[in-house]
């Protein structure tokens, strides 16, 4: 087989990626090692960034988000038993976030693909990179216990943090930056209704927890734990009393009681490789780097990897230049970084650090105190969390 671009995974990056250079007339083949099934079912991530949410519009695949996705203007921090509203509307000329399920999108953007009729595996097996550094990369695999391969102009790697793009790089070629946490987020899905409109990050002395949602019937919650907690040791019983314990205000408030119907946990890793090429391979997302969670940044990076790729992608098929790809590692990471310090900043300050004493606890809330109280902090978190913009254009 032959194509223009190949793409490792089929999550988010890999199928906004497709979906892109479909709408060019660029041809692509998606390999994925897991299951459609797997790939729909995958409990992740929940807001998107306005950005993202207009990307999904603009590529034709926006139709059902713009229905059933749930637009906040804001969010709320809440610590010493107090909740605290920050605006985010107001704060950022009127920017908003949106909550729609990361499966919600994938599920979107495969049945676009489908309608496309470009090629999507599913299932594949033995996925391995060739010749990445020369004019004529390749991609092999099994399907059906058949080997294959695929001959690309350029092969985007989009195959997440434990696949195998990144490591068929040359160690020499490539760097890693990382920092480990020293707890982990157990988190759930429970069929109740949200008992707030807006999400709320809780800082708490037993340890960070967070309030989202997932639809007018479904909330979703985690807290911080150990980083080796296994799940198998909450019964459903302990995760609502730790749940309510940690996230149940002075006025009352609380999440609602329901069913859990499916729990998990995540740990939590900072993590960047630079460049984000080698020859003609591009990583593109949670396979070039990966944020803790707090500040609700992989999906919506990733989703900014891609649109920077396929318009680099764009312009040499149309000009025979490789303008922006060259930069293309450069301009991804200027804005990765910031979402790193971001991302890292929200973990830090809402979380429990073992090993620290009340003296931090005091010092962390009055940490909270003030950007709850400051405009200039409220904005500085603000414009990170809708997403900053990018800061080359991509013509
Ligand atoms: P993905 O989603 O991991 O997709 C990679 C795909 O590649 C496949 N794959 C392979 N395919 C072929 N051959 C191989 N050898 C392969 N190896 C792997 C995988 O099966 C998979 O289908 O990476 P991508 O596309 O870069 O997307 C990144 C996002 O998934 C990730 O950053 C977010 O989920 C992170 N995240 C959040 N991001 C947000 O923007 N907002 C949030 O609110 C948010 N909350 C979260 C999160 C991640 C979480 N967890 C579970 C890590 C909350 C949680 C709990
Ligand atoms: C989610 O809804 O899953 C979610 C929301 C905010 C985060 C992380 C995850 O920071």
């Amino acid at each position: 087989m032959h194509t223009q671009v190949g793409i490792v995974g089929a999550g988010p990056a890999g199928l906004l990626l497709g979906q892109m250079l479909h709408l060019q007339g660029i041809d692509s083949i998606i390999v994925e090692n897991r299951s459609r099934e797997y790939v729909i079912e995958r409990v992740r991530a929940g807001v998107l960034e306005q950005g993202t949410v207009d990307l999904m519009i603009e590529l034709g695949v926006g139709e059902r988000l713009r229905r059933e996705g749930l637009p906040h203007r804001g969010l709320y921090l809440s610590f010493a038993g107090a909740r605290h509203y920050l605006n985010l509307a107001e704060l950022t000329g009127g920017k908003t976030i949106t909550v729609y399920g990361q499966n919600e999108v994938v599920k979107d953007l495969i049945a676009a693909r489908v309608a496309s009729g470009r090629a999507l595996y599913f299932n594949v097996e033995q996925v391995a990179i060739q010749d990445a550094d020369s004019h004529r990369p390749e991609i092999t695999f099994q399907k059906d216990g058949r080997e294959d391969q695929i001959e690309c102009d350029f092969i985007a790697g989009c195959d997440g943090f434990h696949g195998i793009c990144r490591p068929s790089i040359p160690p020499g070629s490539i760097k890693s930056y990382e920092r480990d946490y020293p707890f982990a987020w157990l988190g759930i899905l429970a069929e109740a209704a949200p008992s707030s409109e807006e999400l709320v990050y809780t800082f708490h002395h037993r340890g960070f927890a967070l309030f989202s949602m997932r639809s007018p019937k479904i909330t979703r919650l985690y807290f911080q734990v150990p980083p080796d907690e296994e799940i198998d040791k909450w019964s459903d019983e302990a995760i609502w009393d730790e749940m309510l314990t940690r996230m149940t205000t002075d006025d009352g408030w609380k999440p609602n009681r329901g069913p859990i119907i499916q729990k998990s946990i995540t740990p939590m890793r900072s993590f960047v490789a630079e460049p984000m090429r080698y020859g003609r391979l591009f990583l593109a997302g949670d396979a070039a780097h990966i944020v803790p969670p707090t500040g609700a940044k992989g999906l919506n990076l990733a989703a900014t990897d891609v649109m920077v790729l396929a318009s680099g992608l764009a312009e040499y098929y149309t000009r025979g230049t490789m303008r922006l790809l060259d930069d293309y590692s450069a301009t991804c990471l200027r804005r990765v970084w910031k979402a790193q310090r971001f991302s890292w900043w929200m973990t830090q300050t809402l979380h429990r650090f073992p090993g620290e004493s009340e003296f931090d606890y005091r010092r962390q809330l009055a940490d909270l105190d003030y950007l709850t109280s400051s405009l200039a902090a409220m904005t500085s978190l603000a414009e990170n969390y809708v997403g900053l913009p990018l800061d080359v254009p991509l013509t």
